[in-house]
């Protein structure tokens, strides 16, 4: 057994016996009240759900295991997936064996390579991302054990390895999206002497003559990798793993929603924004320019992307890591210092505008000038990205929730006329 595997049996079992003491004894507690407007509004703010990988306070952003995000940004993914799963950092040689067990597993199987080519040319990358996971089902050690009758307490154990074997193949497959999607020539085979990140930078075949590239992307697939557990895709992951629907489906089923305009594809549609100002005024806007275009987009019904949040009310970490990578690397690129002025302005234009909670930028905010410098242009794949790196922390709230024995999803709903009712209307 990996020295991961048995530190998570052993710390598993001491948290389920917690987890059941704690809500022996408080079990009858009341931890929140829900209004009819937040019923209505999409549950916001309102506490019902577990998630011990990470939390986002609004006034901090990302914790990850009681970590904030800003003593994380020098750590590479695996890192960081250790320490979704465990609470700790590993030491060298813990790395070192958790980087050999996701080389041992990153073959990917030849018929997700001639699914991905059975696609329309003109596929969304997401989709192409997600079906691919999908169509990987097929391999879950979970669907497998269940079929022969696994008893309850080993479930986590096959979804460890479906985490795994999974995330061991993700930069592999969106490599390939890539290349394929955009006509960037053959596929490229996985160099076995690189990191997880680095590695996936060599199978995009992008030039990264000095690494700052590769770099980026360690940045990238770290700060994407979790934010709780009541964003659109953790969620509806969790949902579909409770009804113990093995993880290929899970996480498949939760990048749908993070393929949404509202969540993930922000990310795609803020560099859009970006580049559509610089078209319009021939170059990097001034901030008066910015302040009159961000005007004509909130006039024009539709949001400004990589601004807002629903949980977050300052300016998102992330955001930070991004801004401060850019300042280091690439201070020059009139495409970044667009994105500067952009959040010298936008808040002060969304401020504005009361029904607005969040004015600040958060994550997608900033990663798209960086990654478009070195030559990552195809906005429409920065969603594959953003999946990848989410994948490590919905697959590892997936273990946790399998680990704890966590019951199948079911919150109640009532129609409009129930609510009038209970309400007295
Ligand atoms: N531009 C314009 N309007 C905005 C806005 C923005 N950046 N942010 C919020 N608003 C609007 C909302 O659309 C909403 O309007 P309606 O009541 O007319 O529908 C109103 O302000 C209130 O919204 P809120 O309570 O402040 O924010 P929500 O929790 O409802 O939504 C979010 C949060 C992220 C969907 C929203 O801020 C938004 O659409 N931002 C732009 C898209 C974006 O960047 N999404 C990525 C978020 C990060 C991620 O999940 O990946």
């Amino acid at each position: 057994m990996s020295i991961l595997k048995e530190k998570l049996a052993k710390k598993f079992a001491e948290e389920k016996a917690d987890i059941a003491a704690f809500l022996k004894a408080h079990g009858d507690k009341e931890v929140s009240k829900v209004t009819l407007a937040q019923a209505y509004g999409g549950l916001r703010g309102v506490k019902g759900l577990v998630c011990d990988t990470s939390e986002v306070p609004p006034d901090k952003g990302l914790i990850i295991r009681g970590i904030e995000l800003k003593y994380l940004t020098e750590k590479i993914p695996e890192e960081i997936l250790w320490l979704l799963l465990t609470g700790e950092l590993p030491n060298e040689a813990e790395l070192e064996e958790l980087q050999a067990d996701l080389k041992a597993r990153e073959n990917v199987p030849a018929y997700v390579w001639a699914v991905l080519d059975a696609m329309p040319a003109d596929s969304h990358p997401m989709a192409m991302f997600n079906t691919a996971v999908l169509v990987m089902q097929k391999e879950s050690k979970f669907a497998k054990r269940y079929a022969e009758g696994m008893p309850k307490p080993e479930y986590w154990d096959p979804t460890y390895e479906d985490m795994m074997d999974i995330i061991a193949k993700l930069p592999a497959i969106g490599a390939y999206v890539y290349r394929k999607r955009f006509g960037k020539g053959p596929r490229i085979e996985s160099d076995k002497s690189m990191d997880w990140a680095g590695n996936y930078v060599h199978m995009l075949g992008l030039p990264d003559p000095n690494g700052e590239f590769s770099k980026l992307m360690r940045l990238y697939l770290t700060l994407h990798c979790d934010h709780e557990g009541g964003n659109v895709s953790a969620y509806t992951a969790s949902t579909v793993s409770s009804a113990l629907s093995d993880l290929y489906y899970a996480l498949s089923a939760g990048l749908n929603g993070l393929a949404g305009p509202l969540h993930g594809l922000a990310n795609q549609e803020c560099l859009g924004w970006i580049l559509e100002t610089m078209k319009k005024f021939n170059g990097a806007p001034t901030e008066e320019e910015l302040y009159k275009f961000a005007e004509e987009t909130l006039a024009s019904g539709k949001v400004v992307p990589g601004y807002g949040h629903a949980v977050l009310r300052i300016t998102d970490p992330r955001f930070d890591a991004f801004l401060a990578f850019g300042k280091k690397y690439c201070s020059a690129d009139p495409v970044f210092q667009t994105v500067e002025r952009v959040f010298n302005v936008v808040p002060k234009v969304l401020s504005q505008v009361q029904k607005i909670k969040d004015p600040w930028p958060n994550v997608d905010a900033g990663s798209g000038g960086l990654l478009y410098h070195y030559g990552l242009t195809e906005f429409s794949y920065y969603t594959v990205l953003f999946s990848i790196s989410r994948a490590l922390g919905i697959c590892a709230q997936g273990v946790v929730a399998r680990a704890m024995g966590y019951p199948i999803t079911r919150p109640k709903s009532l129609p409009t006329a129930a609510y009038k009712k209970l309400v007295g209307a």
